[in-house]
C-alpha cells in the first residue's frame, strides 16, 4: 500500500510553497496526502495533485495512519508535536529549530548525508536551517573530493527568512521610499520611514532594509553572536560530519524578498584549483554553475527565486591560500532552503519506513 504523507503547517508561508512542489512533481510516492493546521485554519479546502483537500486541526488523532508527517512549523509547535506523531506511528520530518542539534536526531541534506535518515531513535529527522543549507550540497561535494578544514561565510538574507510579517515589511518600506530622494543623509531613511507611518520600531528588522543592509539575523546569543550565526557553526559541522569543523559566520539581512546568498570562504586539506572545483560543482546534480564573470554571468537572488537548484558562480582560488576557494551561491530559502529538502527527505524514507 503507498505511504501516507501529512503536511502540518500546511497553510502556512512554507507550507504553501511545500504544496506548489508536491503538485509540481511529475508523481508522487504517496496514497493519501493529509493537509493538517492549526484549528483556526481547519475546514479550508487547498487543491493538491488535482483534488481538494480539507484541511483538519492539528490533534494526536490527526496522525493516525500517518507514514511520514512533515512540520512546517515555528520550533515550540515542533517541539510539543513532532514526538506525539512519533508515538502514533509516523516519522517526524521537522523544518524548525526545535530538533537539530539533537545527538539522536539526524539532520539531513541528502545530496550530503542521506543515509543518516535510517537511524532515528525518535522518529524524527531535522531539516536544517535555509542559510547552512543554501551551501550545502556544494560544500558536501567538495569536502567528499578535497577535505574541508575551515569556513568563513557572510550571508546576504532574504526578507522571507523572517515570514510572512518581513516581507509585507520590506514591500512597505520600498512603496513608502518609492520616488524620494533619500539614502544620503545619516538617518535620512529612518525618518522617510517614520513620517510615512512605518517607524523602525516596529519593524521585525532592527533597522530600515529597503535601501540598505542589516548586519543581523536572528536572536543574541553569548559573546554578541546571534543565533544565526550558531547555527550555520553547528549545523554545518553535523550535516558534513566534521565536528571540529572550524566556521565563522556573519550573517546579514538584504532588501531581497526571497533567496538567501552567501559568500564562502572554504579552506581544504590539499590545493584546490578553479579547474578542478568546476568540474565538481558541474558534476552535481542540484547545482548549476553560472561562472562566468567576463560575459557578466555569476547568480544573484533575482535570478534565482523560484529554482530549486543551488546555483554557484564566482568560484576562485584565493591568491594568499591555495587550499582555500572563495565563491558566491544563490538557493531559493523557501525552496531548497526549507520545503524543497524536507520532502525530498519525506521521499527518501519511502522504503525505509
Ligand atoms: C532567516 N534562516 O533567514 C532564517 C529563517 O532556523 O529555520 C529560518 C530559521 C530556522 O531568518
Amino acid at each position: 500500500m503507498s505511504p501516507t504523507l501529512a503536511l502540518v503547517g500546511a497553510t502556512g508561508a512554507v507550507g504553501t510553497v511545500m504544496i506548489e512542489i508536491i503538485n509540481g512533481r511529475p508523481s508522487v510516492p504517496w496514497g493519501e496526502i493529509r493537509l493538517i493546521a492549526s484549528p483556526r485554519s481547519a475546514g479550508k479546502r487547498i487543491t493538491v495533485r488535482g483534488e481538494e483537500l480539507t484541511v483538519v486541526a492539528l490533534s494526536p488523532e490527526a496522525f493516525d495512519g500517518v507514514d511520514v508527517a512533515m512540520f512546517d512549523v515555528p520550533d515550540e509547535v515542533s517541539a510539543q508535536w513532532a514526538p506525539i506523531a512519533a508515538e502514533r506511528g509516523a516519522v517526524a520530518v521537522d523544518n524548525s529549530g526545535a530538533f537539530r542539534m539533537d545527538p539522536d536526531v539526524p539532520l539531513v541534506v541528502p545530496e550530503v548525508n542521506a543515509d543518516e535518515i535510517s537511524a532515528r531513535p525518535k522518529g524524527i529527522i531535522a531539516n536544517p536551517n535555509c542559510t547552512t543549507l543554501s551551501m550545502m550540497a556544494a560544500l558536501g561535494a567538495l569536502h567528499r573530493e578535497f577535505g574541508l578544514r575551515e569556513l568563513v561565510v557572510a550571508s546576504y538574507q532574504a526578507a522571507s527568512g523572517g515570514g510572512q510579517s518581513a516581507i509585507d515589511r520590506l514591500y512597505g518600506e520600498l512603496e513608502a521610499l518609492a520616488g524620494k530622494q533619500v539614502g544620503v543623509r545619516a538617518g535620512d531613511v529612518r525618518e522617510a520611514l517614520e513620517a510615512a507611518g512605518l517607524p523602525v520600531s516596529e519593524s521585525p528588522f532592527p533597522a530600515p532594509l529597503a535601501l540598505n543592509v542589516v548586519p543581523w539575523a536572528g536572536s543574541l546569543k553569548d559573546d554578541g553572536w546571534t543565533s544565526e550565526e550558531l547555527k550555520v557553526r553547528n549545523e554545518s559541522r553535523k550535516i558534513l560530519g566534521i565536528p571540529d569543523l572550524k566556521v565563522s559566520a556573519t550573517c546579514v539581512r538584504v532588501p531581497v524578498v526571497t533567496t538567501h546568498s552567501l559568500a564562502v570562504h572554504a579552506t581544504f586539506a590539499r590545493e584546490v584549483t578553479v579547474e578542478q572545483a568546476h568540474k565538481i560543482l558541474a558534476e552535481q546534480p542540484t547545482i548549476v554553475l553560472v561562472d562566468d564573470p567576463a560575459a557578466k554571468k555569476f547568480p544573484t537572488p533575482a535570478d534565482v527565486v523560484g529554482e530549486d537548484p543551488t546555483y554557484v558562480g564566482r568560484v576562485r582560488q584565493a591568491l594568499d591560500f591555495p587550499n582555500t576557494l572563495d565563491f558566491f551561491v544563490c538557493g531559493d530559502n523557501l525552496r531548497k532552503g526549507a520545503a524543497l529538502n524536507t520532502y525530498e527527505i519525506a521521499e527518501e524514507l519511502v522504503g525505509r519506513l
